[in-house]
């Protein structure tokens, strides 16, 4: 196997080095980007408050595939066993209400960094840095659909120094594990039917967000994050925090945008906007997700549309602008699985991208468009399946397929025994 592998990859290293493409640089910048895996697919979005509370938010997951984590403990070893079948470092992006309470019932606005010291144990342990997110969702004070822009001055607050604690734990985790740690506000705000003042909750959630962010913090230890989306399930007809709301926020704030990949009309897709926004920001965070019809969320797959976002995050020049999170949700199928095939197809997109033979580009500049369109093309058949292969080999992760026969095994001895 070892021996095809490198037998494989020289001769694609041959291939690109005629298309004027360098494998091994590639390779090593592949290995510098790292893909925040989001804790929430191992649970289905449950998170460890544990008061039965319902999802909501316009959030909603399908599937009752069995074994799902339901303990930080239980959630930490899915986590680890989907990073040992990825190449590279990764990160893992955690959510408030998956703090660690010890049974007590710790309501939002009185989260500390204590509750993810275990977290943060675990994630110094496994050299990895975190990102956060407030949980403006799932919560009695969010069951009418508004949150940082709600009416009632009083809700407001709570979600405000929800969000407010939210950046000092984010701050906490940066700084423990000596790397900035990006804290996104996603808030689910928004009507059902076609609202009558679309303005006032806007400038409520602009002031909201004003005092959330009131704080100076270093941006060594947190990076302020938020997060637009088109619609969600009942809230169809209008959403508080849409894009243009936050691009404006982000630009007058100096805040990073979190472009979802599922939070546009269905057509619309996030590459494009990846060289805009980066005009007038320094960074910017990506949730990377797939929208199916009504659903912003399904594991991600090698689409056009994921290799033409990593192949603009590569084409920045500058892809440490980038922060590159997931957001997928799935249910019905092994859940580690769901962050292995999600992560992997990440990975192969930015290799991709990173391979991509100088020649379009000159082509492009020369104005040479017939040339540009046939080495785009030429481009998709080049092997970098075995650079790709390569790369897992010499990062000691399976190979191909090989890593469903791990995550099987985990199911026979762990999660598959879980009632
Ligand atoms: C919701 C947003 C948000 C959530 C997570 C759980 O539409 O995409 O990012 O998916 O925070
Ligand atoms: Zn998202």
């Amino acid at each position: 196997m070892v021996g095809s592998i490198d037998a494989a990859y020289e001769i694609a290293r041959e291939r690109y080095a005629a298309h004027g493409v360098e494998t091994a640089a590639a390779v090593a910048a592949l290995a510098k980007i790292p893909v925040s895996l989001h804790c929430w697919q191992g649970d289905d979005v449950g998170g460890f408050e544990h008061d039965g509370g319902t999802l909501g938010g316009g959030l909603a997951v399908t599937g009752n595939y069995p074994g799902k984590a339901r303990t930080p403990d239980e959630l930490r070893a899915d986590l680890a066993k989907a990073l040992s079948l990825i190449p590279g470092r990764q990160r893992v992006n955690l959510h408030a209400f998956y703090g660690e309470f010890g049974g007590k019932k710790v309501d939002r606005d009185a989260i500390e960094p204590a509750h993810f010291a275990g977290w943060i144990d675990w994630a110094k342990a496994q050299h990895i840095g975190l990102d956060f997110n407030p949980t403006c969702f799932a919560h009695p004070k969010a069951a009418d659909g508004f949150t940082l822009s709600h009416a009632d001055m009083r809700i407001r607050n709570f979600w405000i120094e929800h969000c407010r604690r939210s950046r000092e734990i984010g701050a906490a985790m940066g700084k423990a594990l000596g790397t900035p740690c990006v804290t996104n506000v996603w808030a689910p705000d928004g009507y059902k039917d076609t609202p009558a003042d679309r303005l006032a909750p806007r400038a409520r959630l602009a002031a909201a967000l004003d005092d959330v962010f009131a704080k100076p913090l270093p941006p060594e230890h947190v990076l302020d994050a938020v997060e637009p989306k088109l619609f969600g399930i009942g809230t169809e007809s209008y959403t508080t925090g849409s894009a243009e709301f936050y691009l404006g926020y982000c630009i007058t704030r100096k805040k990073l945008l979190c472009l979802d990949a599922g939070h546009f009309h269905p057509t619309e897709s996030i590459a494009d906007k990846i060289s805009s926004v980066l005009l007038y920001l320094p960074e910017i965070l990506l949730h990377v997700s797939r929208g199916v019809r009504w659903d912003s969320d399904h594991v991600v797959t090698l689409s056009e549309d994921l290799l033409a976002i990593a192949r603009e995050i590569v084409a920045t020049g500058a892809p440490e602008r980038v922060h590159v999170g997931l957001d997928y949700f799935d249910a019905s199928i092994n859940r580690i699985a769901a962050w292995a095939i999600g992560t992997r197809n990440m990975q192969k997109a930015l290799l991709v991208g990173l391979l991509e033979p100088p020649r379009i580009r000159e082509a492009e500049a020369a104005g040479d468009f017939t040339t540009r369109l046939a080495f785009q093309e030429e481009a998709k058949a080049l092997p970098w399946n075995a650079v790709w292969d390569f790369y897992c080999a010499s990062q000691g992760v399976p190979v191909g397929a090989a890593w469903l026969d791990d995550v099987r095994a985990y199911e026979r001895t762990v999660t598959g025994k879980r009632t």
